[in-house]
């Protein structure tokens, strides 16, 4: 489709929009604000480029596929996180795990990880014009393999994990103050039990003491930002997590962090998008780990669903754009694992846009009219107005293929850079 025609659907749908109330240049105004942190670990699997002498332990995080192309050395990495991103309207960060430093071919611990096996990433981001984000990885592991790390019973391995983190927390302050924006610091840890423990206290005790020790050396939220991410459930801890819900609720509230929610570590049938209204009345800000749970945490690529354009509605309703964090996450290994990464970033920037282009005034006037009915009716007609023009114009604007026009850009790298791995 050529620029004109972009321009005028785009011209047309701006009237459309205005009798409803809606100013269009102002949403494709606030979507331009909107900085999404794509997820390292969708290029390779969650394999990551440590070279140890044991093999990682699988569990706990399981990308199921073989789709031919997983990128096994950081430039790899780099060169198809630079695709995704050539394809993806507007400016976004890249989320990194400590398991993706590079070690120059020697193994390195993880409680020996340091800022400079990161240099790398550093620059890359540099000259990209990227920021990061980080996680400290306490899975995949044979210190994990027992299912506990921060709330194990052994004190040694208590004391590994901790120093991990500990470490993580500097790498992401040092990547935060060379990129001048804060790095948030996000740990999620696998422990719990597969089956009915005696004793829940304990280990939520030991996560407690754990925590706080790794919080004790402190960054300015100008280089980074801590925050906690709970689970429901996971693989190997059907019965039990330490780290639930209400532990991390509780922990973040206390100690002022960051809570973060995956929409896939909740109940199938509870909605975090309800929960943004209720956290935010005590929280400064939120991290949302934005994934699809297909029956359970299975980590399918985001798409433009209803609870997605469900949580993206309350951001916008709620104002708080600037005070909600948005992390992908998610690894699929059964297609091309760069326009996964694509479908999943262009999915979340539309749900926002349709969200900023609902009448809301109009729905605010007939909710405080009590007006039930025209209520229903605008969210009705709201569903058919044409967004898809507006989305065009805004690809166009950021010098992106439009929808239907990328993917052959995509095949095109599967020939002749994927397949040739
Ligand atoms: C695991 C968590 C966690 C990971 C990433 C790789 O259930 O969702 O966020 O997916 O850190
Ligand atoms: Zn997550």
């Amino acid at each position: 489709m050529d620029a004109s025609t972009v321009e005028k659907a785009y011209a047309l749908s701006r009237e459309r929009y205005a009798a409803h109330g809606v100013d269009v240049d102002a949403a494709l105004a606030a979507l331009r604000t909107l900085s999404l942190s794509l997820p390292c670990w969708q290029g390779d699997d969650v394999r990551g480029f440590e070279k140890t002498k044991e093999p990682a332990i699988a569990g706990a995080i399981q990308a199921t596929g073989n789709h031919p192309g997983r990128a096994r050395t950081a430039d790899e990495l780099r060169q198809d996180l630079k695709m995704a991103i050539s394809l993806i309207p507007g400016s976004h960060r890249v989320n990194l795990h400590a398991i993706y430093g590079e070690f120059g071919g020697k193994p390195v611990a993880r409680n020996e990880v340091e800022p400079e096996h990161f240099r790398g990433w550093l620059t890359w981001a540099k000259a990209e014009r990227l920021k990061l984000d980080f996680n400290a990885t306490c899975f995949s592991h044979p210190k994990a393999a027992q299912g506990f790390t921060l709330s194990s019973p052994e004190k040694e391995t208590r004391r590994f994990w901790i120093d991990h983190v500990r470490r993580c927390r500097r790498i992401a302050a040092f990547l935060g103050r060379e990129l001048k924006t804060a790095a948030v610091h996000n740990l999620w840890i696998p422990d719990g039990s597969k089956d009915l423990p005696f004793d829940r206290w304990t280990p939520r005790l030991l996560l407690k003491e754990s925590l706080d020790e790794i919080f004790m050396t402190e960054y300015s939220p100008s280089v980074m930002k801590d925050s906690l991410e709970s689970k429901l459930f996971g693989i190997g801890s059907e019965s039990y997590v330490v780290g639930s819900h209400e532990f991390y609720l509780g922990y973040a509230l206390a100690k002022r962090k960051i809570i973060c929610l995956d929409l896939g570590h909740f109940h199938p049938t509870e909605s975090v998008a309800d929960k943004i209204s209720a956290l935010l009345q005590f929280f400064d800000e939120l991290l949302l780990h934005l994934s699809r749970p297909v029956r359970w945490d299975s980590d399918h690529i985001v798409i433009l669903d209803d609870e997605m354009r469900r949580l993206a509605e309350e951001v916008v309703r709620g104002r708080a754009l600037g005070r909600v964090h948005l992390a992908l996450d998610f690894f699929d290994a059964s297609m091309n694992r760069v326009g996964a990464l694509v479908i999943g970033a262009r999915a979340v920037l539309k749900a926002f846009l349709l969200a900023l282009l609902q009448p809301q005034e109009k729905l605010r006037e007939a909710e405080a009219d009590g007006d039930h009915f025209l209520r229903l009716a605008l969210f009705e007609d709201a569903k058919t107005l044409p967004g898809g023009a507006v989305w065009d114009q805004y690809c166009l604007q950021q010098d992106v293929p439009l929808d239907c026009e990328w993917h052959k850009n995509i095949h095109e790298y599967e020939r002749t850079v994927l397949r040739r791995r």
